[in-house]
Formats: structure tokens, sequence, C-alpha cells
């Protein structure tokens, strides 16, 4: 039974009794976790467990909690409305990490609540926590509050307060009500500052304090039901794990240095190896924001992977620059299983890359490719198509994709709230419909009419995708298909036909023709924090209508 230090007479509606001693003491919560479905990309090429829906299930079931989760990547809708009836949960927390999310969200709550009107609602997540104070506006009392920041270190707090002393939430550090969106009241203690860009601070007045002790918190992998269903290419099924958290970069287009402050911390070498250990699938994704920065942390954590004896395959993402910087690193991981790295190439020219500040060049890029390819690393890269390319430099890219033997991926040039472009950019939005900032479709003006922007992007796609096919249909590949159907893995098997359903010109456009029932809210000028003097410069200039 969860104990809090919270002396005093419950408040009406709670359920806690005094004990002897003056404190508090009530029934555990039932607690049910939900995560919305896929987006476009991850219909076709992955599907990942949302560990950071898990580490916040497992925080509050530390707490004392009765919890569940519901993952609508893998479960239908049907489910979860079931398990609201049936089940009758206390409180139900909302995973809002990606904004083409956010509509999805909204309806799950506003239905939700008709369903168990007594009940405590919360939404958190990398989205939720910048457009926090829009997302409450949207569900018109819908939800409770949106947690701001990293949800494992406050949640159990905050159940507490949802049962005790709800009218109290608003003073808990990153809590944001309507009340406290509304009046841009900041009176919690202890919280971090809001991220900067584009967050406008009556939204978030700050965000939870950041977590010291990494990896103590062991993510309720057990509590997802579906877990054969999580694949990421040929790592079917797969698991995730985590061994550092931030970025200390400061590329314009990303928000996961904003959100935590440019901070990067490292799960200690023993949790991080013992919460891999648990992970029941052979395959693993790396979902750290840059793998292997620390060139220290990544071989400590190989030698403890050695000495365990754990045998995995592994999936990564990091920067071109660190493969060139620590090679024996990445040699190292290779013969531990390193199988795939993704890296951000984002652009084949200089002047993109300086516009994204990703302080890095082209040439340094392709030495990087040259690396992996030496050491036997196969590497997925992203280009970002800007919405004002024309036909040639579509063109350009098909051809360059063509001629590397890398598997190419193209994604469309987004500002989001969180990142400096959304600062910069945002008043040149042509649609302000959550549902397309998935950077799959275009929200800025296309230099190419919009039907034919997406034909081309279709068909590049499809250029890069029929490669990447071909790659996997060869050798090697068909036995391994062959060996994961026999085993009743076929997630990856249908991804590889299912590229036309997904990706299609017509549908794309379409998207656009939709009706709009939510729509983002646009920053202020006044509310954006620390921007470059450029930055502010081209602000000013969008917002008075001007490219
Ligand atoms: C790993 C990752 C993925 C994985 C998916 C992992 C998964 N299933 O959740 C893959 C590779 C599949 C992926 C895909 C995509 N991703 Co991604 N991804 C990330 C990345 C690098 C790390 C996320 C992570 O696992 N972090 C570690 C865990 C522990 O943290 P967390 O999930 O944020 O959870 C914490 C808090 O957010 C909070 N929290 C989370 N949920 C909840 C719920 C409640 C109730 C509460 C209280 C708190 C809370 O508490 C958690 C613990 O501290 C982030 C960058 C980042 N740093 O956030 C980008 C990021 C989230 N992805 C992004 C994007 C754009 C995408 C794609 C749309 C890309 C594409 N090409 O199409 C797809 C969409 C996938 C989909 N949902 O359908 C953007 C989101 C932008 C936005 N504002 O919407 C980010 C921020 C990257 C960026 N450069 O800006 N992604
Ligand atoms: S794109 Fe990568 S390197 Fe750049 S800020 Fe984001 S996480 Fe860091």
């Amino acid at each position: 039974m969860p104990c809090a230090l919270t002396p005093g007479p419950s408040p009406a509606g709670g359920r806690g009794e005094l004990l002897w001693n003056g404190l508090q003491s009530y029934p555990p919560m039932k607690v049910l976790f939900l995560h919305p479905g896929c987006l476009m990309y991850a219909e076709i090429y992955l599907r990942l467990e949302p560990l950071g829906l898990e580490l916040v299930a497992a925080a509050a079931r530390n707490a004392g909690h009765d919890v569940r989760i519901v993952d609508l990547q893998v479960q239908r809708q049907e489910e979860y409305f079931r398990e609201l009836k049936d089940w009758r949960p206390d409180a139900v927390g909302f995973s809002l990490n990606y904004l083409a999310n956010a509509p999805e969200v909204l309806d799950l709550a506003i239905r939700t609540r008709r369903i168990v009107p007594e009940a405590f609602l919360f939404a958190g997540g990398h989205s939720a926590t910048f457009v926090a104070g829009e997302i409450l506006a949207h569900a018109g009392g819908a939800l409770d509050c949106v947690v701001c920041g990293e949800g494992e270190g406050i949640v159990g707090q905050l159940l507490e307060a949802a049962e005790n002393h709800r009218e109290k939430l608003y003073t808990l550090p990153g809590i944001v009500t309507r009340e406290k969106a509304r009046t841009g009241a900041s009176q919690d203690a202890g919280g971090t500052p809001a991220p900067q860009f584009g967050t406008p601070v009556p939204q978030c007045g700050t965000r939870t304090p950041l977590i010291d002790n990494l990896g103590t918190v062991r993510p309720a992998r057990d509590l997802l039901r579906r877990r054969r269903r999580y694949f990421l290419g040929p790592f079917d099924p797969c698991g995730s794990v985590e061994f550092s958290r931030g970025c200390p970069w400061d590329c314009t287009f990303c928000s996961a240095w904003t959100f935590y402050g440019r901070t990067y911390r490292k799960v200690g070498v023993e949790a991080a190896v013992e919460n891999l250990a648990r992970i029941p699938e052979p395959g693993v994704f790396v979902v750290d924001d840059v793998a292997m920065l620390d060139p220290e942390h990544a071989q400590t954590i190989a030698d403890e992977i050695e000495r365990r004896k754990i045998h995995k395959e592994y999936y990564l993402e990091t920067r071109s620059d660190l493969v060139l910087r620590h090679p024996e690193v990445f040699r190292r991981w290779r013969g531990l299983g390193l199988r795939y790295m993704f890296l951000g190439l984002e652009a084949i020219d200089d002047d993109a890359l300086r516009r994204f500040r990703k302080r890095t060049n082209v040439g340094s890029g392709f030495q990087a490719l040259e690396v992996a390819r030496r050491l036997g690393i196969t590497v997925a890269v992203n280009i970002i198509a800007d919405p004002q390319w024309d036909m040639g430099q579509f063109e350009a890219v098909r051809r360059w994709a063509a001629s590397v033997p890398e598997i190419v991926h193209l994604t469309v040039a987004t500002p989001y709230p969180g990142t400096e472009t959304w600062a910069a950019e945002a008043h040149r939005l042509t649609t302000r419909d959550y549902r397309l900032f998935d950077i799959q479709h275009a929200v800025l003006p296309t230099r190419l009419p919009l039907d034919l922007f997406y034909r081309e992007l279709v068909r590049t796609q499809e250029v890069l995708n029929r490669k990447h096919l071909g790659f996997a249909a060869g050798g090697h590949a068909f036995i391994h298909m062959a060996r994961l159907l026999a085993r009743g893995q076929s997630n990856f098997v249908r991804m590889l036909w299912k590229f036309h359903r997904v990706y299609n010109a017509s549908r794309q456009a379409a998207d656009h023709r939709r009706e709009v029932r939510y729509e983002i809210a646009l920053p202020e000028i006044g509310q954006v924090g620390n921007l470059p003097h450029a930055t502010r410069v081209k602000m000013a200039a969008s917002a008075r209508g001007e490219r």
C-alpha cells in the first residue's frame, strides 16, 4: 500500500486514510498507460517497444500501483476500450513523443474521459513537453495535466497528488495544468528551466528535474503483451536498450538536445548491461540519441558484455565524426555483434550542413561510410529533403544513392516545436495539422507543385527502397527470411511488400485535404528564449511574411 508523507485529512474524492503516525496511506491505484499507433515510417521499416513509457510504468509500479500498458502500435483500439470498461483504471497516462500523434491522443483522451469520468488523465513525452498548454486546451478538460520532461522521476509523486491533493498538482515541477498554462503561473519548485526554442513559457514553466541516476528504474518490459511484433528490419523480433541520454550538439532541426537542455548523461555500466541482459530478443536497438559518444563508456560496457558472455546483435544511431574519431570502438562493437548503424548524414552538400548546424562536413560523412564498410557494419543514412528542392535535386539524390552501397532514407525538413527551425520557420507553414508533422509530409511551401513534390519524393523513396529490397532479397537474406517465417516471425518479410500501400504520392497529397480538427499553435517572438541573432532576424522577417 503506497504511503505518502502528507499529513492531514484526505480531500474530498481521495481514497486515503490518515494513519496513527500522521502519514497518509492510500490503496494502490489502477494505472493504465497508453502508447498511440504507428506513423508512416513505423508502418514499414520498424516498430519498437516504447521504452520511455515502460520506464514510467515501472516507476509507477515501484510506487506500489497496479499498472498495465496498451501499445496501439501492436494492439487494436478495441482492446484499449475493452480494458477501460472491464478494468476501470483510476488513472490513464498517454504517451505523446510524436507530434503527429497529437490528434489521436486527444481523441482517445476525450473518449476515455467519457468512459471513466472520475479517472485522472495525464499525458507526457517528448512532444507533449513542447506543446503542453495547447494540448490541454484542445483536450477541453479531458486531460488533467501534462508532464513536461522525464516521467520516471515524478510519476510516483504525481499519482500521489492526483489521489490526495489534486488542487496542488500544479506545484509539482514540470506539471502543467490548464490553469497554470492559462495564467503562466510558475510556482513549482526544483524543476529544470524549460526547453528554449519555440516553447512558449506559459505552456511549461519548468521541466521535471533531470534524473541523476539513469538505469536504476528497470523498464517494465513484462507489461507489453505483443513483444514479438516489435522489429527493426531484419532484427525480427527486436528489443531496445538505453546506454545514454541527451546530446551535446545543437542541430537546428532537432529537439533531442533542447528536451534535455543539451546535457548528456550515461547509464551506469552495471545497470546498462543488466538491462541489456534482461532483453529476451536476440536483436537490440540502442535508443541513444548519439551512441558511442563517450569511448570509455562504450569500451567499459563492451568489457562487461564480454565478461557476462551476452550474445546479441545491435543496431544504433550515431554521428559520422564519432566513427572517424574512434574507429577502434566501432571495431570492438562489431566483434560484439554491431551489425547496423544509422548515420544522420542529412545532406550531400556542405551549405545545407552549415544551415543545419550539423558541425560536420560531407567529406567526413563519406569517410565514415568508408570506415564502416571496412568494418563490415551496414549503414543506413538519412538525407533531409528540402521542400524547396526541384526535379534536379531529387535526381541528384537518386543518382548518389544508387552509387553507394548504403541504405538511404529520405525525410522531409519539418520545423517542430522545440527546434530552432520551428522558431525561425513556423510563420511560413502551409498547414497546422499536427498529423502532417511526421517528417514524411511537406508542411512548408514546396517549390514544385505539391502533387509533383510528392511524386518526386515517393519516386526517390521507391528507388531507395528497391535498392534496399535488392540487398534484402539477395544471398543470406533469403535464408534469414525463411528462418524467420519458420519461427512464426513475419514482420520483416511483410514489410518488404508493403511499401506501395504506405508510400503513395496520391495518399500523401490527399492527407493535406483532410478535415483539420486540431491545429498546432504558432510561437510568438517574445516567447522564445536565447535564440541566435540570425534566427531572431529570420523569425521577424517570416512574421512579416517575407521569405
Ligand atoms: C528511439 C527513437 C525512435 C525509435 C522509436 C522508439 C519508440 N518506440 O518509442 C524509432 C527509431 C522507431 C523512431 C521512429 C520515429 N521517430 Co524517433 N526518436 C527516437 C529517439 C532518438 C529516442 C527516444 C527514446 O527512446 N528515448 C529514451 C526514452 C527513455 O525516452 P522517451 O521515450 O522520451 O521517454 C521519456 C519522456 O519522454 C517521458 N515520457 C514518455 N512517454 C510518457 C508518457 C507519460 C504518461 C509520461 C508522464 C511521461 C512520458 O518519460 C520517459 C522517461 O524519461 C528520439 C529523440 C529523443 N531524445 O527523444 C527520437 C524522436 C522522438 N523521433 C522523432 C521522429 C520524428 C521519429 C519518426 C517520425 C521518424 C520518421 N523517420 O518517420 C518515427 C516515428 C515512429 C512512430 N511512432 O511511429 C523525433 C520526434 C519529433 C516530434 N516532435 O514529433 C525525435 C525527437 C528525434 C528528433 N531528432 O527530433 N524513433
Ligand atoms: S541531430 Fe543528432 S547530433 Fe544533432 S542535435 Fe539531434 S541528436 Fe544531436
